[in-house]
């Protein structure tokens, strides 16, 4: 039952369980999202903002893509991600009242009709099927992140598309664009399984504010942008009840410099993780 303490119905958290990803509908109002949308252009227009240290050093660094960390520092985003109905929505489907933020980041991907468009920055191409988890220095289940954006995304210009199921694979699929410590295999042959199983490809027309929340192991990916717009998205990530510091699964930190992720199994610092809730 969706009640003032539970903003979701009990048959959108048995969605989620079962397929590893749910569309929400109009959570985020239309006047944060324009306010949000002008903020991410602004921030991609800089480049001397948030860029993740992935990126230290190279001349062009990709526009959009990577900046990550913003609420860290930015107070419309951190208003954003920890004051909106976001926390809430992530606190109702892992089951806990409270929650941690873990990580905001926007993606850009700059449509192919504009003079920018060389095809060469991850702005601008499709981000390939991966799962979350192989990138995080965390394991655990409960680590969300809800995907909001906030231009309309019809699903062939750059939407989501996801593997409903895919979070209850055995394995881990290995990540592209960072060396994974973990026991990772290539990822399955998503052409095969589309054959067998279409219904399991799930994708959705997004109009501003809806929001698509996805599990750590779910498999997904986006087109590059055959729309007529730039799109303008961020993903939040929350931090649930059993997720843990897993330092030893990744070679290279890629968050912003300030962050410090404490040893196996240590207590979550509350400074870059804040409660929230
Ligand atoms: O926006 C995209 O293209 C990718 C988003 C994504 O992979 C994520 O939020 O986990």
């Amino acid at each position: 039952m969706k009640d003032a303490a539970n903003p979701l119905t009990d048959e959108q958290i048995q969605t989620f369980q079962r397929d590893g990803v749910l569309c929400v509908r109009g959570v985020i109002d239309l006047d944060t999202c324009k306010r949000m949308e002008e903020a991410c252009l602004r921030l991609a227009d800089d480049p001397s903002e948030h860029i993740s240290r992935r990126w230290a050093g190279v001349a062009r660094p990709p526009r959009g893509h990577e900046r990550i960390g913003m609420a860290l520092s930015l107070d419309q985003f951190r208003e954003y991600a920890f004051e909106s109905p976001l926390p809430r929505l992530a606190g109702a489907l892992m089951n806990t009242p409270t929650v941690r933020y873990f990580y905001d980041q926007m993606f850009i991907k700059i449509h192919r009709g504009t003079g920018e468009f060389d095809g060469t920055s991850t702005a601008q191409m499709a981000t390939p099927w991966h799962q979350d988890l192989p990138y995080w220095p965390f394991d655990g289940a409960d680590i969300l992140s809800i995907w909001v954006p906030f231009r309309p995304v019809p699903r062939d210009a750059s939407g989501l598309e996801y593997v409903a199921r895919s979070h209850r694979d055995p394995d881990l699929y290995t990540p592209f664009g960072l060396k994974s410590l973990r026991n990772t295999v290539d990822a399955p042959d998503m052409d095969a399984i589309r054959a067998a199983e279409p219904e399991r490809f799930l994708s959705w027309d997004m109009e501003p504010g809806d929001c698509l929340i996805h599990h750590p192991r779910t498999l997904h990916r986006s087109t590059s942008n055959a729309g007529e717009n730039d799109r303008v998205a961020v993903s939040v990530r929350y931090l649930g009840r059993d997720a843990i510091y897993a330092p030893d699964t990744i070679e290279d930190l890629w968050y912003p410099e300030d962050i410090e992720i404490g040893d196996r199994g240590a207590p979550v610092d509350p400074h870059f993780f804040p409660a929230l809730g």
